[in-house]
């Protein structure tokens, strides 16, 4: 049989990530493998938790948990789950030193001294929006150690700037369940086929166009707003933009991503750094929004370049289409 007829009968179901990610290790002469049994542990995890989401109102998982995280904000049942099936993931794994997580004070360490590698994570973020079936997401960043392999790690290894990372995407557990990440060549996009158990490349080199027509952010806190950032959403008003906020920060960046457009969580009064964090949630987003071909700041500089001096700092985000985000720093 001819391959066209072939391919008429049966269509290929695609590129795994398994497969892509190998093929990108056989790139790479002296790679180790290391670092590809990471990106598939993150992978594992991230079906776990697509399972219990998608079970959630079953399985007696929902609701509140009845703690607090780091922050002084109420952990979800479903958080604290997302959270140790990602730990479980990454210490069984052996490739990770240390985990940081937005639900826990200080480092995790998972025991693998001679992990080369430290992955700061948000398990779900979107919070308010787990118990109501709506998008929410994980979001991850990946360093090489700076402190020697076989010593305990450190916070130094969580430290070094946004510049540093060797990965970082986000899992979106949407209408479909996506995985997306960077290691700086580039933005792959994957989705989940259930009924296969797998993850297959189905948005190859993504990219954002230069501007957009879709503005996020709460705009019940506008009048908290710095009065440039109000200037900026009155100007999106009169450009007759298309406002969009889902509160869950992977989707309405997912979202900016593929049709153009900001996302804003700026400075409130009662968060004067803002509600977001920098080295697992804007750090790794603005990886990947600068590889796609966008821009991410604090409102005026770069996300990238901003110096980390503690692990659960927070900070202003603006992100998304370049043409954009420059005319929030002008403005
Ligand atoms: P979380 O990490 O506790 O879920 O908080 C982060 C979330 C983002 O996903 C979202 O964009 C933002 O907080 C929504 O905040 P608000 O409800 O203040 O608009
Ligand atoms: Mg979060």
């Amino acid at each position: 049989m001819n391959l066209l007829k072939e391919e008429a009968i049966a269509t290929p179901v695609g590129i795994t990530l398994d497969r892509f990610i190998k093929s990108k290790q056989s790139a790479v002469s002296n790679a180790s493998g290391e670092f590809s049994q990471l990106l598939r542990d993150i992978a594992l995890a991230s079906k776990i938790v697509h399972r219990e989401i998608n079970r959630a109102g079953l399985s007696n998982i929902l609701g509140m948990y009845g703690a607090e995280n780091p922050h002084g904000e109420a952990q979800q049942r479903l958080d604290i789950s997302a959270h140790i099936r990602f730990v479980r993931a990454l210490r069984n794994g052996g490739e990770v030193a240390a985990v940081v997580s937005e639900e826990e004070e200080g480092l995790i360490y998972t025991g693998n001294h001679h992990g080369k590698y430290v992955v700061a994570l948000d398990p779900l973020d979107g919070s308010s929006n787990i118990d109501v079936n709506v998008s929410i997401g994980t979001i991850f960043s990946i360093y090489k150690r700076v402190t020697p392999i076989g010593t305990p790690p450190g916070e130094s290894d969580f430290l070094q700037g946004g510049r540093q990372q060797v990965c970082a995407g986000y899992v979106l557990y949407g209408s479909s369940t996506m995985l997306v990440y960077t290691t700086g060549e580039g933005v792959n996009g994957f989705t989940y086929d259930i009924s296969l158990g797998e993850y297959f490349l189905s948005h190859p080199g993504m990219t954002i166009r230069p501007g957009g027509s879709v503005y996020s952010c709460n705009e019940g806190n506008l009048a908290d707003f710095d009065e440039r950032v109000q200037r900026y959403i009155m100007k999106c008003r009169e450009r007759r933009m298309t406002a969009r906020y889902i509160g869950s920060l992977v989707g309405d960046f997912h979202r900016n991503l593929i049709k153009g457009g900001i996302y804003l969580y700026p400075a409130l009064p009662q968060a004067p750094s803002g509600k977001l964090r920098l080295l697992y949630e804007c750090y790794p987003l603005a990886y990947v929004i600068e590889q796609a071909g966008g821009a991410a700041t604090n409102c005026t500089d770069t996300i990238l370049d901003l110096p980390i001096s503690s692990i659960h700092q927070r900070s202003p985000l603006v992100i998304g289409s370049r043409e954009l985000v420059e005319e929030v720093n002008q403005i």
